[in-house]
């Protein structure tokens, strides 16, 4: 344990987009957060930092030492050749898992992300939200992988007893830049809302939530989040007009941008090199 009031996080993939939010948020808290990543951020903060590969058992090991809840964030966040996906998110993530049965870590919550179900059609979900339950459906390898992540997640808590939270995180930035990001936006503070209602939640087996903002247009269940405590207080709608004019136009439901839950990412190809 930590001597802080909430004891230590072990953030991997802590110099990336969402860890920089919520090392940041959960630090002040009262977190004590232990950031891995291959590098070391400019500002690290408060942030204690071990320069690492999630492929490395070693590495992690020591990593874990004294960990209360482990926060999984490492890996490619975006479609990606399949060697490097099944390298840095498929087999980085199994050895994230395994480390933490070995260290005795009882929580792990991670990244999955919406596009684990990307392929799921707006248009099936326009009277009741699209819940967690719904079948696995990839819009890339980037969201195989994350099913993958999900899969072991279940496979590790029935086996090894594991408290599992897997997040399927909209579009964390600090602002949505996209009329889709209006419905899948989560705010960095509700982020940090969400992780922390996680990491301190009294009663988690294996579970699935979707982690956006209370976004006005969002066609997500979060009741799934609220159940372990989560209370979001962003909306999306205050940038609404802004996005709009931008945008210069009214969505085409047809475009897959609109039309799928996972956006472009339904039309995204893997680099050549
Ligand atoms: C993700 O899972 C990606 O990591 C991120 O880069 C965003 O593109 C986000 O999804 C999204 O769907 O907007």
């Amino acid at each position: 344990m930590s001597d802080t009031e909430f004891g230590r996080i072990l953030m991997t993939g802590a110099a990336g987009g969402v860890g920089t939010f919520l090392r940041a948020g959960l630090a002040e808290l009262g977190w004590q957060v232990r950031g891995f990543d291959l590098v070391t951020p400019d500002e690290p903060g408060t942030t204690e930092w071990v320069v690492g590969d999630v492929g490395d058992a070693a590495a992690l090991d020591a990593a874990m030492r004294d960990v209360d809840v482990v926060i999984h964030l490492a890996g490619i966040p975006v479609e990606d050749r399949f060697e490097r996906i099944l390298k840095s998110n498929i087999d980085g993530t199994y050895q994230v898992f395994d480390a933490a049965v070995r260290a005795g870590v009882p929580r792990i919550l991670t990244a999955s992300s919406n596009h684990a179900v990307g392929y799921h059609e707006r248009a099936d979900y326009r009277d009741a939200p699209i819940g967690v339950d719904v079948r696995p459906r990839p819009d890339t390898y980037y969201g195989v992988s994350k099913v993958f992540m999900e899969a072991i997640g279940s496979f590790y808590a029935d086996r090894h007893g594991m408290q599992v939270v897997c997040v399927r995180i909209g579009s964390c930035f600090e602002e949505p830049k996209s009329i889709r990001m209006l419905d899948t936006w989560l705010s960095p503070a509700d982020a940090t809302r969400l992780f922390h209602a996680l990491a301190t939640a009294p009663e988690v087996g294996y579970e699935i939530v979707y982690g956006i903002s209370a976004n006005k247009t969002a066609w997500w269940d979060l009741e799934p989040a609220r159940r372990l405590g989560y209370e979001p207080q962003d909306d999306s709608d205050v940038f609404a007009e802004k996005v709009e004019a931008a945008a210069g136009g009214a969505p085409d439901p047809a475009d897959p941008e609109f039309r799928y839950l996972g956006g472009r990412f339904t039309m995204a190809v893997p680099p050549e090199d």
